[in-house]
């Protein structure tokens, strides 16, 4: 991994856990810590990876699975060399809403393709980058949905998937913070979102404090 100055934070979870809540609370608090916050979101974060996040959200398309973990490593790879990596080598403190652990879950988990494929993939697109800590926001399918449900909007390809595809994916992000402690989080986000938001800045006391 090259050499950075910076901090990288990702808020993962299942939809509708509130990553993006909890983000807005996040960025707020670097900021009045006058850190040097940069805020962004996966698959998305520059003109490419946007125009990527279309195709995947797309309910008229039926990517092959692998495929669809390809095009989210090609988003990734994007993002990471148009804005994270020089941005962390920079001295920023990034905040990123979904990255690598995503594909795991969702692609390696919810659609079988495994783990070990899709981190190989994903090695070639970060060039290895690895969060500082991941938050990882735990919440009852059934709650993640209800929330998405009432904001009214339409469901995309992915939130289509039927409950044995989200509970794959639920396995397999326990599976990846059990295996990774150190790195890992996990917030109960059943709590209310400003608990939330003080759970997750106890959970990155420490590295706050080493800054
Ligand atoms: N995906 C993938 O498969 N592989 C990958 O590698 C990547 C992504 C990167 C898009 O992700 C899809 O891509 C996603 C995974 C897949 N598909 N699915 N299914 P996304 O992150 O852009 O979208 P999302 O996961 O569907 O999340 P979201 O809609 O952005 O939801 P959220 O950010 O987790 O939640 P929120 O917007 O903060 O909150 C949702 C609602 O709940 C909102 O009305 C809030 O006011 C409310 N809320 C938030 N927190 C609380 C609390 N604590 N209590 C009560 N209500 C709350």
């Amino acid at each position: 991994m090259p050499d950075r100055r910076g901090r990288l934070i990702t808020i993962e979870g299942l939809d509708g856990s509130g990553k993006t809540t909890l983000a807005d609370g996040l960025e707020a608090a670097l900021l009045d810590r006058d850190l040097p916050v940069l805020r962004l979101r996966e698959p998305g974060g520059v003109v490419l990876s946007e125009r990527i996040r279309d195709l995947v959200a797309d309910p008229g398309l039926a990517p092959h699975p692998r495929t669809e973990a390809l095009l989210f490593a090609a988003a990734r790879a994007q993002l990471c060399a148009e804005v994270l990596l020089p941005a962390l080598e920079d001295g920023r403190w990034v905040l990123l809403d979904r990255f690598v652990d995503s594909s795991l879950a969702y692609q390696g988990g919810g659609r079988g393709l495994g783990l070990d494929v899709v981190a190989r993939i994903n090695e070639l697109a970060t060039t290895g980058c690895r969060p500082d800590r991941t938050l990882l926001l735990r919440v009852s399918r059934a709650s993640g949905r209800r929330r998405l449900l009432a904001r009214g909007e339409e469901q995309d390809r992915m939130e289509r998937e039927d409950d044995a595809f989200f509970s794959r994916v639920e396995q397999a992000y326990d599976a990846l913070a059990t295996g990774e402690p150190e790195r890992f989080r996990t917030l109960d986000a059943h709590k209310d979102a400003a608990q939330v938001l003080t759970d997750a800045l106890d959970a990155l006391a420490d590295i706050l404090q080493a800054g």
